[in-house]
């Protein structure tokens, strides 16, 4: 374990000495891929994801713009509960399937109906690991290990690994278009710091310095996408639905209901502070079910409001904003 995660447990140790929050480096990294270790087949992988988990949502917002959940067993998600305790996330039965695929009762992994907990499928996959046990995770019940657990790998590969399995349709389907990647990856250098881990660094910081060092760059990083947006263009990239999109949305979707409050990012709301990226967020929420579907307040905010006790002690989950998105006009 790095210096950056001495605190294994507990929401109350997230930050350093120095009071900044740093997020782990993520320790699977592989692939599915035709004639690698992990090869393309039905029945073998599982996504395990939180509903509320904003770098889980990525995944489960891939895997049905791609069809991979039409094809019945080629990827399963099972939910975890909202709840994040001192023990990591829990394997709980979910009985509102959401569209997402989830088995109505119980979300075990098969073969692994004994786990109660996510770290005990850590310990399967790698007996000395001694990490935080996150989600996204994308599990190969032939190998009995994760494949990866990076939610940024994950997206990519989800691009190509099903390909030959899925409806034709979406095969070759990409959201890593060749011609644009060079524009996407400049934007994920200064969107994923600032915001996507930004607002985590306002929330989980633990001095008054940290805290301001990390709100500024927060709202002028939402400055600069409004700018962007500004001309009114539907798609952050090359006027097609990009993983620029995808990776942006899952943190604006949280933002006013959770983030506003909960992490102090409170110098505006996307809603009546951020024209643009409002109307974006609202038409992929709205026009695509892939958004919707895959969008679930409810456990988002529970998660949020009802996990971090040193932040919300009594865990009190606040109505609004009602709605939680607004609607398209
Ligand atoms: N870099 C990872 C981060 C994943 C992550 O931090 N997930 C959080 C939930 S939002 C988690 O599972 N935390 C569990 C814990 O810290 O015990 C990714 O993008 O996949």
């Amino acid at each position: 374990m790095s210096d950056d995660n001495a605190h294994k447990d507990g929401f109350s140790k997230w930050s350093n000495k120095d009071g900044h929050f740093r997020r782990q480096e993520s320790s699977f990294r592989s692939s599915i891929e035709k004639d690698g270790k992990h090869q393309p087949e039905v029945g073998r992988y599982h996504l395990v994801v939180a509903l509320a988990c904003p770098w889980a949502h990525r995944a489960l917002i891939v895997r049905k713009l791609k069809g991979i959940d039409q094809v019945p067993d080629l990827l399963p998600v099972h939910v975890v509960d909202s709840l994040l305790g001192d023990e990591g996330w829990s394997f709980v039965p979910y009985d509102e399937p959401k569209g997402l695929g989830v088995p109505g009762t119980g979300n075990h992994i098969p073969g692994h109906e004994d786990k109660k907990r996510i770290r005990e499928l850590y310990k399967v996959a790698d007996p000395e690991y001694s990490q935080r046990c996150t989600v996204p995770v994308i599990w190969d019940a032939k190998l009995n290990t994760i494949v990866n657990n990076e939610s940024s790998e994950v997206i990519r590969n989800l691009n190509y690994a099903f390909d030959e399995l899925i409806p034709q349709e979406f095969r070759g389907k990409t959201f890593y278009p060749e011609a644009s990647r060079s524009e996407i990856d400049a934007f994920h250098e200064w969107v994923y710091p600032n915001i996507n881990n930004g607002v985590y660094k306002c929330g989980f910081a633990t001095t008054q310095e940290a805290y301001e060092s990390n709100v500024g760059p927060l709202f002028d990083s939402l400055d600069r996408v409004e700018k962007m947006l500004a001309d009114g263009r539907t798609y952050l990239y090359a006027d097609t639905l990009t993983e620029a999109d995808i990776r942006l949305y899952t943190t604006i979707v949280r933002f006013d209901p959770v983030y506003f409050t909960h992490f102090k990012c409170n110098l505006r709301t996307i809603r009546d502070g951020y024209p643009h990226i409002n109307k974006w967020m609202q038409n992929l929420y709205w026009n695509n079910p892939a958004f919707k579907d895959t969008t679930d307040f409810d456990s988002i905010k529970a998660h949020y409001f009802q996990s971090h006790i040193n932040i919300n002690p009594n865990r009190i989950v606040p109505q609004g904003p009602l709605p939680h998105i607004l609607p398209l006009n």
